[in-house]
């Protein structure tokens, strides 16, 4: 389970903490005002509630921001029918640098609930408040509703997939037109778009009965770890990105434990959207920095489909490419090592002592003809919800030396690489 959450629960100084942080989030993009976050998911899987229950958390009070059906009398088909984005306040009526869009809800067929052709429109832009959504027929240029020339301001920053925790198992993972393949085209579409997209898990009350009696018990619950895992597996979302919420849905009055978790997933969602904004101005540094003056297309391809931490070696090891391509300095960064050894997994400061992790790098030397000084072992993050030391010290002792070449590389690309051997990354991994 998430390693770091049950801290997270610790209110309320934590949710003063958070709330202050993501009032006064400092947008990285110079032309994005505020974020722009999609929320999308099944009929009734709390999307409206989810914003509602957001714009409650900050104006200290029950606030209805987005319509929401009862559960009685629920139709089986979306209840927001509407492209109808929230601009969020404070206490003090101060606006909040985020809006979150809704939509209307998918369904399991072709011509049923949102249409995922509308949904790509509205992740680049294309869509303005008030559309009214048909299932039977995409938005036209002609529309009123159709934006045609989208600022990044009108772009989606972070999409958002609301699934409710209480039946995941049950929605339907058919091959055509049901939700999860429509979840899962969309996911597609988004990181065409290089969109960062988060999970968020509603109904965790319905889910467990043990969290209904106490929200603090999320992080131990069973069932919610694996209705998590479910999540996992269908939508193809790693568990570090799946965030369980419960929505204001019944309550008077608010409460500590529903709030801090609803903070908690606002405050990463934001954080990724924030991520994503200033991009393209990463890029062009980098574009600049290999003296590069167009992209190729294959770069272009890559850009398109990669993360972001890729995309830095990419453009480095494409500008290689346009020199002399026998020489592109190659290093190997071996992945897993919690996986590869037991005790590397207990405590990750024994990797440079574990007779398996040595054992791997030597076989991974042996087989790609890669010397054991070019060999690094990594964890990458997949389930943490926090940062931890010792992990990014690895993952940083592995790209300071693939820059290193690189750059050298780019500067002279006959040089030789420089030796960076084993003893010198061990003394550097200080924890
Ligand atoms: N128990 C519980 N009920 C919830 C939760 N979130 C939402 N609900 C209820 O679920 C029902 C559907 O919620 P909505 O927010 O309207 O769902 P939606 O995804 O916007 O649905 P459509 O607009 O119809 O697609 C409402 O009756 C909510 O009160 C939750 O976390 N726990
Ligand atoms: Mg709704």
């Amino acid at each position: 389970m998430q390693q770091v959450s049950i801290s997270v629960l610790n209110t309320p100084r934590n949710k003063k903490k958070i709330t202050e942080e993501l009032k006064h989030l400092d947008i990285a993009h110079p032309e994005v005002q505020q974020l722009r976050i999609l929320v999308h998911g099944p009929v009734g899987a709390g999307k409206s509630s989810f914003i509602s229950s957001i714009a409650s958390v900050f104006r200290g009070r029950m606030v209805q921001a987005a319509l929401v059906e009862s559960s009685i009398g629920g139709s089986g088909h979306s209840f927001s029918t509407k492209f109808k984005s929230t601009k969020f306040k404070d206490k003090d009526r101060n606006v909040l640098p985020f809006v979150i869009s809704d939509i209307m809800g998918l369904e399991d067929a072709e011509v049923a609930g949102v249409r995922t052709d509308d949904l790509v429109m509205a992740l680049e832009g294309h869509l303005k408040d008030g559309y009214l959504f048909n299932p039977a027929g995409s938005v036209q240029k002609e529309n009123t509703f159709y934006n045609s020339c989208p600022t990044l301001n009108d772009k989606v920053h972070c999409l958002v997939s609301v699934v409710p925790g209480d039946k995941i198992g049950l929605l339907n993972d058919g091959q055509v037109h049901t939700v999860i393949q429509k979840l899962r085209e969309i996911r597609k579409k988004a990181t065409a778009l290089t969109i960062p997209q988060v999970i968020v898990m509603t109904m965790v009350d319905k889910a467990c009965p043990e969290v209904n009696k106490d929200l603090k018990m999320i992080y131990r619950s069973k069932k919610i770890k694996e209705q998590m895992l479910e999540c996992q597996n269908k939508l193809g979302v790693p568990m570090n990105f799946i965030y369980p919420v419960k929505n204001y849905h019944e309550e008077a009055e608010l409460c500590d434990d529903v709030d801090i978790l609803l903070l908690y997933a606002l405050k990463n969602i934001l954080n990724f959207a924030n991520d994503h904004s200033p991009y393209r101005n990463v890029l062009i540094l980098f574009l600049k920095k290999t003296r590069m003056k167009k992209t190729s297309s294959y770069l272009q391809e890559i850009v398109n489909t990669s993360d972001t931490t890729v995309r830095l070696v990419v453009v480095l090891a494409d500008s290689c490419a346009q020199n002399k391509l026998d020489k592109i300095p190659q290093v190997v960064v071996m992945t897993m090592v919690d996986k590869a050894c037991p005790e590397v997994k207990k405590d990750l400061k024994m990797i440079y002592s574990s007779e398996k992790i040595k054992d791997k790098m030597q076989e991974c030397s042996n087989k790609l003809g890669v010397p054991m000084n070019y060999v690094y072992p990594v964890k990458n993050y997949h389930e943490e919800t926090e940062l931890r030391d010792d992990i990014d010290v690895l993952l940083l002792s592995a790209l300071k030396p693939i820059l290193t070449f690189a750059n050298d590389h780019v500067d002279s690309p006959t040089s030789q690489r420089p030796n960076f051997n084993l003893p010198k990354r061990l003394s550097s991994f200080k924890i």
